[in-house]
């Protein structure tokens, strides 16, 4: 079975945990794996520059949480960590104090800054720092290309800004009125090698609780993915990131809000869209408490089903993941 997930940072890593255990558990390969095959294609519109290396925050939290080396109650960055690094550099006056890196998670950034510099591209770049982490997955970033999301805030009565994404969300806590996502650099962007044939050849394409705006929607943006969405025979799954109208992690209310939808589980399906009316959606997953939001959706010709969705732990995420695939008949 060739399973292809869109996912952002810790929602995406997270579900795919449990994914990995459902399937291990219906397709064991004997050594406490399995013979399913899974491609994770991972946003990269929250990377950026800084001290000279390349951070790629939602690789990184995929190739973490799967290589089992993630800070599990932050959900991103190493387990274990220390920060004499950039402790060291805030006394050059360097950095930001709401930004910053690990010493191990350092070693990343490094290894990486130094392959790219060779001339890799980011997908074989990445493929290299999985060898070490063996995350059980295929991780591949949306593009080779650097596509960076900026968000456009408020400057005074007219003007506006440009704000990089993890300044808007880790430093503003997004808490600046977002008038609009910018993804800078996406004119020159293709998707990365693999992308394309992982929706094409998937038996399932699965969507996670991921941010649907600046991590699904950013994935989505490239040019050619929507459309390898929209074309491939595999059935489209969501799983929904809004339970009872507040979002699970994060702030995606403040992102969907930035692009005028409401922050419920209905109208995230409703912004995605039915496949069969131009959408990207075949099913979409809602927990329990949003039992009307199903209704509602099978009336419109959804196939939906309201179970718990609150990722707590790993049985319980590979619970969530049975039922997305049931949901599409497998
Ligand atoms: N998030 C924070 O709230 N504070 C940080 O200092 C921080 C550092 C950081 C370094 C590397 C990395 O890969 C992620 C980091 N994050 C930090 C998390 C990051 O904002 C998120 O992983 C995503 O970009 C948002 O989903």
């Amino acid at each position: 079975m060739k399973v292809t997930v869109i996912s952002g940072g810790v929602g995406g890593a997270r579900f795919t945990r449990g994914l990995l255990a459902l399937l291990a558990e219906r397709l064991p390969d004997g050594g406490g794996g399995t013979t399913a095959t899974v491609t994770v294609v991972a946003n990269t519109g929250d990377d950026l520059w800084l001290h000279g290396v390349r951070v790629c925050p939602d690789l990184d939290t995929v190739m973490y949480t799967l290589g089992g080396a993630v800070h599990e109650d932050q959900g991103w960055g190493r387990r274990a960590e220390s920060s004499r690094v950039s402790t060291d550099l805030a006394s050059y006056d360097l950095g930001w104090e709401w930004f910053t890196l690990g010493d191990l998670d350092l070693a990343t950034h490094l290894a990486r800054t130094q392959l790219l510099r060779e001339g890799r591209p980011l997908s074989q770049v990445t493929a290299h720092l999985c060898r070490r982490w063996e995350p059980g997955v295929t991780l591949v970033p949306m593009t080779d290309q650097e596509v960076e999301t900026h968000v456009v805030v408020d400057d005074g009565p007219t003007g506006e800004r440009l704000l990089h994404f993890e300044e808007w969300w880790v430093r503003h806590r997004a808490a600046l009125p977002a008038r609009r996502f910018v993804q800078v650099g996406l004119e020159d962007a293709v998707p990365a090698p693999g992308v394309l044939e992982a929706l094409r050849d998937a038996d399932v394409v699965i969507l996670p609780p991921s941010n649907p705006v600046v991590s699904i929607g950013t994935v989505l943006a490239i040019p050619g993915v929507r459309e390898a969405v929209v074309a491939t025979r595999a059935p489209v799954v969501g799983v929904s990131p809004v339970i009872g109208g507040a979002a699970v992690r994060g702030m995606a209310d403040a992102c969907l809000r930035a692009i005028g939808v409401e922050t419920s589980a209905e109208a995230v399906a409703r912004h995605l869209g039915l496949r069969a009316r131009g959408g990207i959606l075949d099913a979409w997953l809602v927990d329990t408490v949003d039992a009307t939001a199903a209704t509602a959706l099978a009336r419109d010709g959804w196939s939906t089903r309201a179970v718990p969705t609150l990722m707590t732990d790993v049985p319980t995420t590979a619970r969530i993941a049975a039922a997305a695939l049931e949901l599409v008949g497998l």
